[in-house]
């Protein structure tokens, strides 16, 4: 069956820094066709309210994800063995018109979902997301493990404005298309507005998980809980990379000291096992801020651990039926 799939360039023929850059120096194709897994950029911080840059986000995360290689060292998948997968490039979007902007990711990633592909994209910032989850969520509800520091559930901005990336999980709870008892954050911290800030998303039955928790608890005790909130529903995951540490991925809009190591990111993701992922993305690496690519590294490899999660699903779903 792999040879059939879309491949990486050969690291012994081209060296991993020779050649055009793509994600996981995959084939660019210009449609999610005949894809398993759309690796896809959405190079837009139209939804910022502060340190802007997560524009530059997906051209960085494909260099930096050069360095990956072709085996997970732990699980031993072979993504690009038992899935198809290609980059399928940047999605349209309008740097200047916020409104625009949302209804262009939403039309591009209807393309890729309409294609039967699970799209795993690259921000651009958490307003992103969004557009995403109308997309992926258009015909029911899905269920959500979000990996921030912030949770992303406020409402108003400068003065009545319902659209930055500190509200898109408000708006997509209210537009159906997430079911809030169905949500778990995990790493929240840092200093609030309001102290009321995040009852309303409580209230919805959204599970937080507070940074100081997971630290008391521990990943494999988090993420079982995590597992048990998504069920065996379509859940999207959506990975902010200010829920790593500043120290080791300073190059993001709104840092907040006191994250999680690269590891423990890494060790969350891989007990992502036996979630029905319909959709994941990595936002918020903001290159202007970044120090030599470390977290474009960063957010390179968690796209990685991500599709190792997703393609081992795929290609289980794919025996299953086949037997
Ligand atoms: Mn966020």
């Amino acid at each position: 069956m792999s040879g059939t799939f879309f491949q990486p360039v050969d690291a012994a023929e081209v060296p991993r820094f020779a050649g055009h850059s793509t994600f996981m120096r995959l084939p660019a194709v210009h449609t999610a066709a005949g894809l398993d897994i759309a690796l896809v950029g959405i190079p837009w911080d139209g939804g910022t309210t502060n340190r802007a840059g997560a524009r530059h986000g997906p051209r960085e995360v494909r260099n930096q994800s050069s360095l990956m290689r072709r085996v997970h060292h732990v699980s031993g998948t072979e993504p690009f063995s038992i899935a198809n997968v290609a980059d399928v490039g940047d999605l349209s979007i309008n740097p200047i018109d916020l409104i625009d902007g949302l209804s262009r990711i939403e039309t591009g990633m209807d393309q890729i979902v309409a294609a039967g592909a699970i799209p795993l994209s690259v921000g651009g910032d958490h307003l992103t997301t969004l557009p995403v989850l109308r997309a992926v969520a258009r015909h029911r509800p899905v269920g959500l493990i979000h990996f921030d520091a912030h949770s992303d559930t406020n409402d108003r901005y400068f003065g009545d404005n319902p659209y930055t990336h500190g509200t898109p999980f408000r708006r997509a709870i209210e537009e159906g298309l997430l079911d809030p008892k169905r949500i778990v954050q995990i790493g929240i911290r840092g200093s609030i507005y309001d102290p009321g800030e995040h009852d309303w998303a409580k209230q919805q039955g959204v599970r937080i998980i507070y940074m100081e928790e997971f630290v008391t608890r521990g990943a494999e005790d988090v993420m079982r809980e995590a597992r048990s909130i998504a069920g065996d529903l379509p859940t999207y995951v959506t990975f902010d990379i200010d829920s790593i540490d500043p120290s080791m991925a300073p190059g993001t809009g709104t840092p907040e000291a006191g994250g999680f190591t690269t590891r423990e990111a890494q060790q969350m993701i891989r007990l992502l096992a036996g979630v029905q992922i319909v959709g994941a993305d990595v936002v918020e690496v903001s290159p202007p801020f970044d120090l030599a690519g470390m977290t474009a590294l960063a957010g390179a490899t968690m796209m990685f651990e991500l599709l190792c999660v997703i393609a081992k699903q795929v290609g289980d779903r794919r025996y299953a039926a086949s037997a």
